[in-house]
């Protein structure tokens, strides 16, 4: 009782571990794992769905962090600390935020209810405050480590923040995610003194109990990646029991014995204990064991150190006191521990029943009226709980984003035949001379920053490294040249590590007090390598853009491995993510300006409209689908001159606009086909309509710039008819691209059913051309002819939407 916790070297202020009884934080601790336990159990037994479905919850994995994660929130935590929490122990997140009075006590009964707490830590849903959204195992744990890269370059650029630690509580079945190691393994995360990622080594995953022994190899593999290895294993009696004599025996057949081995112990009956535990054992075990009492030798060698809150805080100043690489801690721990389930190889999905609910409050000294009180105020656990809330407390955000200024265009201009890629890159180059965009610019690509055309914005800007390196060749073309003020950051070829990169540098406004401008570049058909990663990242509220490039079968020598058909499709569908694919420079020029508009504003939103973005512009991120292949600009210069910039702008946004107008140049009014392309077919779409004239048919064509804010906006009046069941009317978008009824041909080098869906929006026929089959090398005309997309099959399917009136 009297002993104090030592904190090892780090020891800090009064609220830290460093001055709290061991007996408080235990008591806590119980309070934790009752809480925890109850909101499960109240979810699954005490509301009624009415759908018959099952709840869920996990127990068994809540219970198997709370010692961890007492030691960490009311011992070891300052305020800027951020931490990603695994996802099956949100409900210790949510008992520790309510015992430290930042959750509603309305809260607790609502787990996995709508509008209630998730069921997995999430940033843009949950009432309380997650730094880190988890769920997809493996992304949230690497988060916290793109996070501190992120901090890295915010620190170096803009002046260093106060110091947080970025830690990940991870489970140890979720290592064997391959987006983890290659997290691990990239350059760009070398070094990164304040990460710490915690392992709940439980030895189980969700099937079964991990066979053999998997530690060694893992701490191996950090070791190699250049990581700070510490373990958290045995508890203090097991540690004094190895110091007796006899003890090393004791010692090496633990660490030999496989994880099934050690896993049956659990759930028996002390005599059952002995028995397995010294099955197979050396004569030196079976003789220090002899001494002990079956009830002793049981609670002996389950005494895991990630259950003893001294060890842990130990531990942790360990890898605190590392501060020139990252540290991952192998704690070990009971699944389920202190709960009848404890270590049973099927518990990761059990619920405790009702009666042993009842067991676990009354053992607690708790009755129904007091079962969801917090601690009392008037005791000491109760008193360090309040100085805890206060000791973790943030500060508000400085840092709005209003600052970061973009303009609406950079005034590009394109006389000769370029391509969307090319643009892409003048554009940037030009952004990062303007005062008041350029520093907040940063772009990130997985080894193909050359080919995706960021070698301009590279050279101006420099290669990001936290200390300069020394280039060994220069290349006139290209500056490789790396140092703290560069602002590109290169990573290996790895489009998670991308995605997880991009999400934390478009989360900076909130993580690291200082909006940023992240772009990154991806050849388009690995956008869906990285994909559950670019989702995870929209759905943790971050803002960047990404341009995938070169795309489609247009990328036509490079054949079917390297040529994307589905991703527009991808881009179409993602929430919180706007697609948008034009075909003209100057378009792309308004349209990334635009962009970045909103990625500057995440701050702003963010204060006005809460981290769910329900405010009344878009606050996603944007996905470019770009191409190599030069395309002549004249018709879009004749576009302009037609309408005006300010006119054409502004369809241009919004999704279309009438790149030919047939109605504006044919004599005698409506045209009686719509050619609607997206996107590098432009010019066999536009010679289609020539064909088309020749043989009297008025084809007015028009250009998708982003099918996505033109579905959006049908759907948007859809809904609104549904919802107050009225007869929808047609956006505003559609109608000023296609004012009158007519078929349409739909032309995308991508899947056709990316904008099929025109024909329902109009009520008219529609014909949809586009990419439904693996490509092949060729040179374009031939993949165009291939997949239908050339100017014959175009006027073809002008006929056939015709015939179908
Ligand atoms: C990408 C992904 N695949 C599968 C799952 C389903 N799943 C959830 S937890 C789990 C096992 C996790 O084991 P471990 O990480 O050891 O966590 P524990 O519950 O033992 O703490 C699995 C397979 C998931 N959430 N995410
Ligand atoms: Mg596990």
């Amino acid at each position: 009782m009297d002993e104090m916790i030592s904190t090892g070297p780090a020891a800090r202020s009064a609220t830290t571990g460093a001055g709290c009884d061991p007996a408080i934080l235990d008591e806590i601790q119980q309070r934790v794992l009752w809480l925890a336990t109850r909101i499960i159990d109240a979810a699954n037994h005490e509301r009624d769905t009415g759908d018959g479905v099952k709840v869920g919850g996990h127990q068994a994995s809540s219970a198997s962090l709370v010692t961890v994660m007492t030691a960490l929130y009311l011992a070891y935590l300052d305020a800027p600390d951020r931490v990603s929490v695994k996802p099956h122990a949100s409900p210790v997140y949510h008992a520790i935020q309510y015992l430290l009075g930042n959750l509603d006590r309305m809260y607790l009964t609502t787990l996995r209810a709508f509008g209630g707490l998730q069921s997995y830590p999430s940033r843009t849903k949950d009432p309380d405050a997650v730094d880190f959204s988890t769920g997809s195992v493996g992304l949230g744990a690497a988060a916290p480590l793109f996070a501190a890269a992120a901090r890295r370059y915010v620190d170096a650029h803009f002046g260093p923040r106060p110091r947080s630690r970025f830690i990940a509580l991870i489970g140890d079945a979720e290592l064997d995610e391959g987006n983890i190691w290659e997290a691990v393994a990239d350059p760009a995360t070398d070094g990164l003194g304040d990460v710490l990622w915690i392992v709940d080594v439980n030895r189980q995953s969700l099937d079964r109990v991990v066979p053999g022994v998997r530690i060694a190899q893992w701490e191996q593999q950090f070791s190699a990646a250049g990581w700070h290895v510490v373990e958290a294993k045995y508890g203090q009696a097991l540690q004094k029991a190895f110091l007796q004599p006899g003890g090393d025996s004791l010692r090496a057949w633990i660490d030999a014995m496989p994880n099934e081995h050690y896993q049956s112990l659990f759930g028996l009956e002390p005599a059952a204990v002995r028995e397995r535990f010294l099955d197979g054992a050396p004569p030196q075990v079976h003789q220090f064991c002899a001494g002990l009492p079956d009830h002793e030798l049981a609670s002996l060698v389950t005494d895991l150190a990630g259950h003893d809150l001294g060890a842990l805080l130990d531990a942790f100043a360990e890898c605190d006191a590392e501060s020139t690489r990252p540290s991952v801690l192998f704690a070990y721990t009971i699944k389920g521990w202190g709960l009848p389930i404890a270590g049973n190889p099927r518990n990761h999905s059990a619920l405790l029943s009702t009666a042993q609910i009842d067991q676990m409050r009354e053992h607690l000294g708790l009755t129904a009226a007091t079962e969801w009180d917090r601690l009392d105020p008037m005791t000491p656990a109760g008193q360090w709980a309040a100085a805890r809330r206060e000791h973790l407390a943030r500060t508000p955000r400085t840092h709005a984003g209003n600052e970061v200024v973009v303009p609406d265009a950079t005034g590009l201009r394109a006389a000769r035949p370029i391509s969307t890629q090319e643009a892409f890159g003048r554009i940037l180059v030009d952004l990062s001379r303007v005062e008041a965009v350029a520093p907040y610019l940063v772009t990130t690509a997985p080894d193909v920053a050359t080919s995706t055309n960021l070698a301009g914005f590279i050279n101006r800007t420099g290669v990001f490294s936290p200390v300069t390196r020394r280039a060994w060749s220069s290349d006139p073309v290209l500056k490789w040249a790396e140092g703290p003020d560069g602002q590109h950051i290169e990573l290996g070829i790895s489009e998670m590590n991308l995605f997880l990169l991009l999400g934390q540098l478009g989360l900076t406004w909130d993580l690291s007090d200082q909006p940023l401008l992240p772009v990154g570049t991806v050849y388009d058909p690995f956008v869906l390598r990285g994909l559950d990663a670019f989702i995870y990242s929209v759905y943790s509220g971050a803002r960047f853009v990404v341009a995938g490039t070169p795309s489609g079968v247009t990328l036509a020598p490079e054949g079917g491995a390297h040529q994307s058909t589905i991703t527009a499709s991808v881009g179409i569908e993602l929430p919180e993510v706007t697609f948008i694919e034009p075909a003209y420079a100057v378009a792309l020029d308004w349209l990334l300006c635009g962009a970045l508009q909103s990625v500057a504003a995440a701050g702003v939103d963010f204060s006005r409209h809460g981290a769910s973005g329900t405010g009344p512009s878009e606050t996603g991120s944007y996905y470019f689908r770009l191409t190599t292949r030069g395309i002549d600009q004249q018709p879009f210069q004749a576009a302009r001159d037609r309408l005006g910039d300010a006119i054409l702008r502004r369809q241009v946004l919004a999704g279309a606009y009438r790149l030919v107008d047939a109605a504006a140049e044919a004599a005698d009014g409506a045209p009686p086909v719509y050619l609607v392309g997206c996107g590098a077919v432009l010019p066999e779409v536009l010679q289609a309509a020539a064909e088309l004239a020749d043989e009297g048919i008025a084809a007015t064509v028009v250009d998708v710039t982003s099918a996505d804010r033109l579905y959006r906006a049908w759907q948007r009046t859809l809904r609104q008819g549904v919802r107050t069941a009225t007869a929808p009317s047609i956006p505003g978008a559609l109608r000023s691209a296609f004012p009158d009824r007519a078929p349409v041909v739909t032309v995308h080098d991508a899947a056709s059913h990316t904008m099929s869906w025109l024909g329902s929006a109009l009520g008219v026929p529609a014909v949809s051309l586009g990419v439904d089959t693996f490509g092949q090398s060729g040179a374009v005309a031939d993949l165009y002819r291939a997949h239908d997309l050339d100017s014959g099959s175009i006027v073809n399917a002008a006929l056939a939407a015709l015939s179908l009136r």
